[in-house]
């Protein structure tokens, strides 16, 4: 038995904390979700004294004395660890090597796409003017999604749901939010998603979500 909390924000804006939580609740781990508000701050004032950073998502481990594990890539792993049946990471040595590169390349990278295109999944599509910058890494995302996807055969990008399709959901929801790329694969990777009941039950609960964060109402 295990006896985790995840701390989150904002379901609508927060990108990190859907990562994780969407890895957790589409491979079925248990735990309990707590919510701190965002209010625009670099560290959530709900987050002291339990991360260092101040940020989400956190995973508390209250079986280990209440470690708290932040970074998303570190909570991924601590949860292959724990977890190592459920499929955190693709089966094959060589999909783990790749899966690894893809979500180290995701965590590390897309910067200008992370800073122009704030995620908001409750928003009605929209077309939003980007940088040269973002362009790239939109381009980067879209070769991304349809080398994955030719090379798995689907439905997820290296075949079963894993840590990656977890860590590029969010960048999928800023390219369907702001009509940055349509192509075959953006089309198949979001039919996958959205055939997910985690996706879906994260996505109701943007919906339900009141509070708003004018910085990232664009357009
Ligand atoms: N490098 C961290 C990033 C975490 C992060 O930036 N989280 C955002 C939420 S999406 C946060 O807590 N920001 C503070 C705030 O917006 O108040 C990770 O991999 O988990």
């Amino acid at each position: 038995m295990t006896d985790l909390a995840l701390y989150i924000t904002n379901k609508n804006y927060s990108s990190w904390s859907l990562r994780i939580w969407l890895l957790m609740r589409a491979l079925d781990i248990p735990f309990e979700e707590v919510m701190v508000p965002m209010t625009g701050e670099a560290q959530i004032p709900g987050m002291t004294g339990i991360s260092p950073t101040g940020k989400v998502p956190c995973l508390v481990d209250r079986d280990q004395g209440g470690l708290a594990i932040w970074e998303s890539t570190a909570i991924t792993e601590y949860l292959n660890e724990l977890f190592p049946e459920c499929g955190v990471w693709p089966a094959q040595m060589r999909d783990r090597a790749r899966a690894r590169a893809l979500v180290s390349e995701m965590h590390g990278g897309f910067a200008a796409l992370r800073g122009e295109c704030p995620m908001n999944m409750r928003r009605p599509p929209v077309t939003l003017a980007v940088s040269d910058a973002c362009r790239a890494n939109v381009a980067r995302a879209g070769a991304i999604f349809a080398s994955s996807l030719d090379t798995s055969g689907g439905p997820f990008l290296l075949g079963r749901f894993s840590a990656v399709d977890a860590f590029y959901a969010p960048v999928l929801s800023r390219i369907l939010t702001y009509n940055l790329l349509d192509s075959a694969a953006v089309h198949a990777f979001a039919d996958a998603l959205e055939n997910l009941p985690a996706w879906q039950e994260w996505r109701a609960a943007t919906l339900a979500e009141t509070a708003m964060v004018a910085a990232d109402e664009l357009g």
